[in-house]
C-alpha cells in the first residue's frame, strides 16, 4: 500500500480504510509505503526516491500490486507500472476491482461494467481482453488504416452506449415496479449509509431475512427489497442498498443511479450510522453528501446509530425541535432498539396518511 500524506485531518482514517479495501478486494497487504508532500510528483505521483523504494520493497516481500490511496492519472500509473514491473491500481480502481468482483444481479454487472469503461476511458490503456472477445459480437470492424488504440476507443464508445442503453431500459421497468407499489399505498423504506455501517444486519432482523452481511466493505452490491408486516403501519417495503465511502467514483455514482433510485423514490431513509466507527460525523457527512448528489436531499430522513453494544449505549430516541423523530440508537446486533424503529416507521406512517388527507383535500 502506498499512501501519501497531503495534511488532510482524516488521513489515518483514509489508510485504515485503504487497509480494508484491500482485503475486502481479496489481497493480502505485505508492507506499507508512506510519504509526506504538498502536492504529488508529476511522474510517479510519489518522488523517486520513494519510488525506488516502493520498488525494493515489493521485491523483498514479493508483492505484485502496489494499491495507491490517491488517483492516479494514466501516465503516472504507466510510469510507475514501468517502474516497478507490477499491477499498479489507484484507489478508484481498487473500488471498482471489489464491485466487479461482488456485481450479482444482471443490472449490477451492467452497471459495474459500464464505471469501469468509464474509468478505463479516461486512461485509455490497451489489451482489454474482455473488449477484445467482444469485439465480432457487436459489430466493430476497424477500417484498414486503423490504429490499435482508434479500434480500443471506437470498442469502448460502442460498449458504453450500448450498457447506458440497457440500463435505462433496466430502469424504467424498476419504475414501473415502483409505481404499481405506491398505488398500493404501501411505505417504502430504504436503508442508506456508510459502507460495513451494518445496513444489511439491520435488514435482515427487521425482515428475518438472510442476506449476506460481512465485516467487509462493498458487502452489498444489489439492492434487494423484502416485504414486511409493521404493526400500525401495514405493508411496509424495506430495501437494503449498496453502501458509501468517501471520494466514491463519480462514475460508480452515476453507473448505480437506477440502483441508487430506490432511495430517491422512498418515502423514508433510514441512514444507518456505525456510531462506534471513530469517523463517524465525516461518515454522516459524506453518505448526505451522496445523498444530495443522487437527488434524495428530501426525503425524510431518521439517523439510526447502530452497533450500541460496541460503545455501551442504550437504546433511544430523539426528536427535533419540531417534535419529528430524528436518531435512534439500536444494536443489529442484539436486536436492542429496534421497537423504536418499528414506532418511528409507524410515526411516519401515519404522518404520510396526515399529507395525503390534505393533499386530497386541496384536490
Ligand atoms: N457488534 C455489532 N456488530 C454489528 C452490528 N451491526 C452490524 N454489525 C457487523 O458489522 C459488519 C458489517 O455489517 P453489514 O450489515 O454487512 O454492513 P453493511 O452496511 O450492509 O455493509 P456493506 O453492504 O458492505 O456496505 C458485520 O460484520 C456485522 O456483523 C451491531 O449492531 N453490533
Ligand atoms: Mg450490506
Amino acid at each position: 500500500m502506498v499512501s501519501v500524506d497531503f495534511g488532510d485531518s482524516d488521513y489515518d482514517e483514509s489508510l485504515y480504510e485503504l487497509r480494508q479495501l484491500s482485503i475486502s478486494a481479496g489481497l493480502s497487504v505485505r508492507g506499507t509505503i508512506e510519504g509526506k508532500r504538498i502536492v504529488p510528483d508529476a511522474k510517479h505521483f510519489i518522488g523517486s526516491g520513494k519510488a525506488n523504494e516502493l520498488a525494493q520493497m515489493m521485491q523483498a516481500s514479493e508483492a505484485n500490486v502496489a494499491v495507491f490511496n490517491h488517483d492516479l492519472t494514466p501516465s503516472q500509473q504507466r510510469n510507475l507500472e514501468r517502474l516497478l514491473e507490477a499491477r499498479v491500481v489507484d484507489r478508484t480502481g481498487l473500488i471498482l476491482d471489489i464491485f466487479s468482483q461482488r456485481a450479482q444481479s444482471h443490472e449490477g454487472r451492467l452497471q459495474v461494467e459500464l464505471a469501469q469503461l468509464e474509468h478505463l476511458s479516461t486512461r485509455l490503456v490497451r489489451g482489454w481482453t474482455h473488449l477484445e472477445r467482444q469485439k465480432g459480437g457487436i459489430g466493430v470492424r476497424g477500417g484498414p488504416g486503423e490504429t490499435q488504440l482508434e479500434l480500443d476507443r471506437r470498442m469502448l464508445r460502442v460498449r458504453v452506449k450500448q450498457l447506458r442503453e440497457k440500463l435505462v431500459k433496466l430502469k424504467a421497468q424498476r419504475g414501473m415496479q415502483r409505481r404499481a407499489r405506491k398505488r398500493s399505498s404501501v411505505m417504502t423504506v430504504s436503508l442508506v449509509g456508510y459502507t460495513n455501517a451494518g445496513k444489511s444486519t439491520v435488514f435482515n432482523r427487521m425482515t428475518k431475512s438472510n442476506i449476506f452481511a460481512a465485516d467487509q466493505l462493498f458487502a452489498t452490491l444489489d439492492t434487494t427489497t423484502h416485504k414486511i408486516y409493521i404493526p400500525d403501519c401495514g405493508e411496509v417495503v424495506l430495501s437494503d442498498t449498496v453502501g458509501f465511502i468517501k471520494h466514491l467514483p463519480h462514475a460508480l455514482v452515476e453507473a448505480f443511479s437506477a440502483t441508487l433510485e430506490e432511495a430517491v423514490q422512498a418515502d423514508l431513509l433510514l441512514h444507518i450510522v456505525d456510531t462506534a466507527s471513530t469517523n463517524r460525523d465525516e461518515q454522516i457527512a459524506e453518505v448526505n453528501k451522496v445523498l444530495l448528489e443522487i437527488g434524495a436531499a428530501n426525503v425524510p430522513q431518521i439517523l439510526i446509530h447502530n452497533q450500541i453494544d460496541r460503545v455501551g449505549l442504550e437504546p433511544s430516541l430523539s426528536r427535533d425541535e419540531y417534535g419529528k423523530i430524528d436518531t435512534i440508537h439500536v444494536s443489529a446486533k442484539t436486536g436492542e432498539g429496534f421497537d423504536l424503529l418499528r414506532q418511528a416507521m409507524a410515526e411516519h406512517y401515519k404522518h404520510l396518511q396526515y399529507l395525503m388527507t390534505e393533499e386530497s383535500s386541496y384536490a
